[in-house]
C-alpha cells in the first residue's frame, strides 16, 4: 500500500514503515545563541519555527512505529575530520573547536552537539554523526538505509539551504525518494529557503517534492 501526500510538482507516494522521518541537525549549536550559528553572526530565532512542526511529524512516526533518523554535525576532538576549508571559512566570532557558552562548537560529545531538548531522540531511533554539511559523507548511512530496507526519505530540519539540501540531493543520487517539509525545515535566510525549496522541486521535482507537515499528516493512516 503506498499513501499519497499532495505535494509539488506532484503528489509524492509514501511506502509506510520503508520511509524515514529525518530530521537534520535540530543542534543546540544551530538553534541556541551562544553556538555555532550565532558565531557566524546568524539571528538563530529565524529556526524556531520550524521546531513544532517537526515535534508533530516525529509524534506521527513514532505512534505508527515507522523509522526515525536525526543527524548532529559534529567533528571529533582533534578535529581530524574537520578540514581548513571548513574551519578557517569566514571570520566568525569563534570557530569550529574552540570553547563556547555550551562547549566546544560542532565537537561530539559537547553539550552545543546535542539535540535541543523539544526534539531530542527516542533509545530507538537512529542517530548520525556527521562531518560534512551532506548525511552520506563519511557516515555509512547508505548501506545501513539500504539493509533496514528504507526507500522513502522525508527532510526537516536546519539550515534549508546548507545541510538539508545538500542531504537531500546526496539522497535523490543514490536512489532514494525525497519530499521536504516547507514549515518543517528553516534558514536563517528566509530568501534563502524559498529559493532553495524551489531549486530541489522545480524541472519536474528534479530532487524531489516539497508538502506541508499539514497536509502529510492529514493523509497518513490512522495509528496502528
Ligand atoms: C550549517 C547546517 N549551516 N546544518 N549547517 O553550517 O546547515
Amino acid at each position: 500500500m503506498m499513501i499519497s501526500v499532495p505535494a509539488k510538482p506532484f503528489d509524492y507516494r509514501l511506502a509506510p514503515a520503508r520511509t524515514a522521518l529525518v530530521v537534520i541537525d535540530m543542534q543546540r549549536d544551530f538553534v541556541e545563541p551562544g553556538g555555532f550559528g550565532a558565531s557566524l553572526g546568524n539571528d538563530v530565532s529565524r529556526l524556531h519555527g520550524a521546531i513544532a512542526p517537526i515535534a508533530a511529524l516525529l509524534a506521527a512516526w513514532r505512534a505508527r512505529g515507522w523509522p526515525v533518523l536525526h543527524t548532529r554535525e559534529c567533528h571529533r576532538s582533534d578535529l581530524s575530520d574537520c578540514p581548513p576549508s571548513k574551519r578557517e571559512r569566514g571570520e566568525p566570532s569563534l570557530r569550529i573547536g574552540d570553547p563556547g557558552p555550551m562547549g566546544r562548537l560542532l565537537v561530539a560529545g559537547e553539550a552545543g552537539a546535542d539535540i535541543i531538548p523539544a526534539l531530542a531522540p527516542s533509545m530507538s531511533e537512529w542517530v548520525i554523526d556527521k562531518p560534512g554539511k551532506g548525511m552520506f559523507w563519511a557516515t555509512g548511512l547508505h548501506e545501513r538505509l539500504l539493509g533496514a530496507g528504507i526507500s522513502h526519505l522525508v527532510f526537516t530540519g536546519v539550515t534549508t539551504e546548507v545541510c538539508v539540501q545538500t542531504s537531500m540531493r546526496e539522497a535523490n543520487d543514490r536512489g532514494y525518494e525525497c519530499l521536504i517539509i516547507e514549515d518543517a525545515t528553516a534558514s536563517y535566510f528566509p530568501e534563502f529557503k524559498r529559493v532553495a525549496l524551489a531549486m530541489l522541486t522545480a524541472q519536474g521535482g528534479i530532487v524531489g517534492c516539497s508538502a506541508t507537515s499539514d497536509a502529510l499528516l492529514a493523509a497518513l493512516p490512522a495509528k496502528g
